[in-house]
């Protein structure tokens, strides 16, 4: 172990003074950091804006929240005691037990002792002449660490539009990202809900049942693939848990984990068998039904085939054809915007206490005291949801004033985009890592174990520096500047930039326009991580300072 490594496992929260390390949230991402942190026998301190682990699995608890990947893919595979011990109950976890599974991990891996919660960091200023960062918090801390690691997540930093009136409003209002923990109550309500993404997709179908009317304001429709969510079988769990491993291999050079990879063109089949393919994986249900064909991301043909289907679908379940319309999309290619897994969505339009509104053609033009105001009139409400989404990728991280060499701000670096290296390191800010940072695949992943991914990369870069002496790590800008123009070039030659998403920062007033995650693949993105690693880390500087 290096001199600049601390020898001792640290047992207690610093909440001043120095460490070797300050993480940034527990959820998955951040108590797998500070776990192999450990391992390393740094000294971590963990700071969460919550009360408790989980990130964004313990501020979203609106009903009907369930995660949008199959539960037993969506958990750590870091240790296979957990994975054979943990059984999960439904193929689409709900996210009281998805809060229940972290807690679990942070309890039988002794992690709380070293979180703070709480406490949100509001700023991260690079030391040059000691090599540290200073780190402060709003409940006051003042703490320095030679490494500071965003753990911060992907989608964790809620966005309200700037509706006007918004103040005046008399009844309740409740955005997704911060449910109140008691529940809510709609029975007797009439309940407005503004945003039909995979957030508003989940909860209109649950809030239509408690609402005495349910109105949704919907700008965009979204494509919503059934979950067809069921208990898990005994069997069929134990046939996972005996292949744990092997599936997991497969998962992490491939990406798609349970879901075989598509090898046909939808443009090559004919149309009989399309539509026979199509039908079974809508019955199939879940988001695999992206996987259907090897180019529904690529070929606008074949995008528009599956656009058709579903289509189709919506047509044969919705009753009232004017409203069947208006919840078809027809300007961006299926997956463009991440596909929605529902259950009742489209069946819900078809009961009486619930009104599609339609806010592209008659846009929301203020909040009045008793409801929302459209262009073409007013909509008495009692209560107000917001399910509007995220500043993804880059709010959180910019939420926090980080700033590196010679001062210069993150917020001012990126002021064009979230130039970085591999989603986890920026030039001229030395000993910064991100988790999951924009240019990974991060969430066009099984997110958790891009996260394992990243976490061992960064582990293994700093058992590196132990054993070289370093201390001081900081990629160089040229393999920023290649690795910005290769996520790009990945993401043009799919169809996905093509929507006005979150995944190009078009939900968010005044952001770049750039695309950020990287779409190559977690398999081709792991064999350049591991490349990076094996060449010496030739992309970067180190020093001894
Ligand atoms: P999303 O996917 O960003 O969806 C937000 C929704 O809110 C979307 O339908 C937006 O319409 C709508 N929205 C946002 N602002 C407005 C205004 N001003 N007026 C009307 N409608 C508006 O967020 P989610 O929380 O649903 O999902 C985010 C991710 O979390 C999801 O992909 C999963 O990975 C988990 P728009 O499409 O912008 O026209």
């Amino acid at each position: 172990m290096s001199e600049h490594f601390s020898s001792t496992l640290h047992t207690g929260s610093d909440h001043s003074g120095q460490v070797d390390a300050v993480v940034v949230g527990a959820g998955f991402a951040g108590l797998y950091m500070l776990y192999k942190l450990r391992l390393l026998g740094l000294r971590v301190q963990v700071f969460e804006a919550n009360a408790d682990v989980g990130g964004t699995w313990y501020a979203n608890r609106y009903p009907g929240l369930r995660c949008d990947a199959e539960s037993v893919e969506y958990s750590y595979s870091w240790s296979e005691d957990l994975q054979q011990d943990w059984c999960w109950s439904e193929r689409f976890a709900t996210q009281p037990e998805i809060l229940s599974y972290i807690r679990h991990v942070a309890e039988r891996f002794d992690l709380r002792r070293h979180i703070q919660f709480d406490t949100r960091v509001s700023s991260a200023v690079f030391d040059e002449a000691r090599g540290l960062w200073q780190v402060r918090t709003d409940q006051g801390n003042a703490i320095s660490a030679r490494y500071f690691i965003m753990a911060s997540g992907c989608l964790s930093s809620a966005r309200l539009p700037s509706f006007e009136g918004l103040e005046t409003f008399e009844g309740d209002c409740y955005h997704t990202v911060d449910w109140p923990k008691a529940g809510v109550d709609f029975r007797g309500k009439r309940v407005g809900i503004i945003g039909t993404g995979s957030t508003g997709v989940q909860l209109i179908p649950v809030a239509a049942q408690q609402a005495e009317h349910l109105y949704v304001f919907q700008r965009t429709p979204a494509y919503v693939v059934p979950a067809r969510n069921a208990p898990l079988e005994a069997d069929y769990v134990s046939r996972i848990k005996n292949d744990y491993v092997a599936i997991r291999a497969v998962a992490r050079q491939q990406g798609l984990g349970l879901y075989p990879r598509p090898t046909e063109s939808a443009v090559e089949v004919s149309p009989e068998t399309r539509e026979q393919t199509f039908e079974r994986q809508w019955s199939v249900g879940g988001p695999q039904f992206m996987f259907t064909y090897k180019d529904m991301l690529t070929n606008k043909e074949a995008n528009q085939y599956a656009v058709d289907f579903l289509h189709r679908k919506i047509r044969s379940i919705v009753t009232r054809p004017e409203v069947a319309d208006e919840l078809c999309s027809h300007d961006y290619p299926v997956g463009a915007k991440r596909i929605c897994v529902g259950t009742d969505y489209y069946e819900t339009y078809n009961r009486d206490n619930v009104s599609l509104v339609n806010v592209r053609k008659s846009p929301i033009e203020r909040i009045v005291p008793k409801g929302i105001r459209t262009r073409d009139g007013d909509y008495a409400l009692d209560a107000i949801v917001f399910a509007t989404g995220y500043d993804a990728m880059t709010g959180a991280l910019l939420d926090v004033d980080i700033r590196g060499l010679g001062g210069r701000r993150l917020a001012d670096k990126w002021a064009a985009g979230p130039q970085n290296y591999l989603g986890v390191s920026v030039s001229e800010f030395p000993n910064f890592f991100m988790i999951t940072g924009p240019g990974s695949p991060s969430v066009f992943s099984n997110v958790v174990l891009s996260i394992e991914q990243h976490v061992d990369w960064v582990s293994d870069c700093l058992q590196y520096m132990q054993e070289k002496g370093w201390s001081r790590v900081a990629v160089k800008e040229q393999a920023v500047l290649d690795w910005v123009e290769h996520v790009n070039q990945v993401a043009n030659s799919t169809l996905i930039p093509q929507a006005n998403s979150w995944y190009v920062g078009a939900n968010i007033p005044g952001k770049p326009r750039v695309f950020m995650p990287y779409v190559g693949g977690v398999g081709p993105f792991r064999k350049k991580c591991d490349a990076e690693a094996e060449s010496g880390y030739a992309s970067f500087e180190f020093s001894a300072v």
